[in-house]
């Protein structure tokens, strides 16, 4: 297993619909693998591919708590089957806008299908922090942040605090 780099906005990288897998191998097994340690690593509770510049539809979660066992989740070209009519709103954050939060506002319960890490096809009913995990790595692999749901004013300034910070990171 490898730590692999987080890319930070404006990377474009992550405004990038990505490639459904065709084929679920041991190099598709390898990425996840990677991802699930870049997540524990960082930390957070969710990685998708384009946040390591890996443009495939693959994302990896772990909404477990401290006191709980780890229950680390692959997921291979996810998507939602069906969502509630309930919405929730969750401060959400992004490992790829380091230390900014914001308020969004999703469905309260999804269904989800995809290819687990053997290429086996599931379907899970997810809601509350699992739900809303699910559709920000989902998401991302539209090119979709969590900023995009945002006024214009409120994302800007989001990206203006980001690279105000990294400069200050890298001269430091
Ligand atoms: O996709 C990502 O950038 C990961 C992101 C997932 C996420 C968080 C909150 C709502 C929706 C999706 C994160 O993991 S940000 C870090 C974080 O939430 C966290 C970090 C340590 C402990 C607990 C949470
Ligand atoms: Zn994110």
């Amino acid at each position: 297993m490898a730590l692999r780099e987080i890319l930070i906005v404006p990377d474009p990288r992550l405004k990038q619909e990505c490639e459904p897998v065709s084929e679920v191998n041991d190099e598709i097994r390898q990425i996840l693998d990677d991802m699930l340690e870049t997540m524990y690593d960082a930390p957070g509770i969710g990685l998708a591919g384009p946040q390591i510049g890996v443009m495939k539809r693959v994302i990896v979660l772990d909404v477990s708590d401290d006191k709980e066992k780890p229950a680390p989740m692959k997921m291979v070209n996810p998507e939602i089957i069906w969502e509630s009519e309930d919405f929730s709103v969750y401060q959400e954050g992004c490992l790829s806008i380091p230390d900014q939060y914001a308020d969004v506002e999703r469905p309260l319960e999804v269904g989800v299908r995809y290819l687990d890490e053997n290429g086996t096809e599931q379907e899970i009913e997810a809601d509350g922090l699992l739900a809303t995990c699910i559709q920000h790595e989902i998401d991302h692999l539209d090119g979709v942040l969590f900023t995009d749901y945002l006024s214009a004013l409120k994302r800007n300034m989001i990206l203006k605090k980001v690279m105000k910070l990294q400069k200050a990171k890298k001269s430091a």
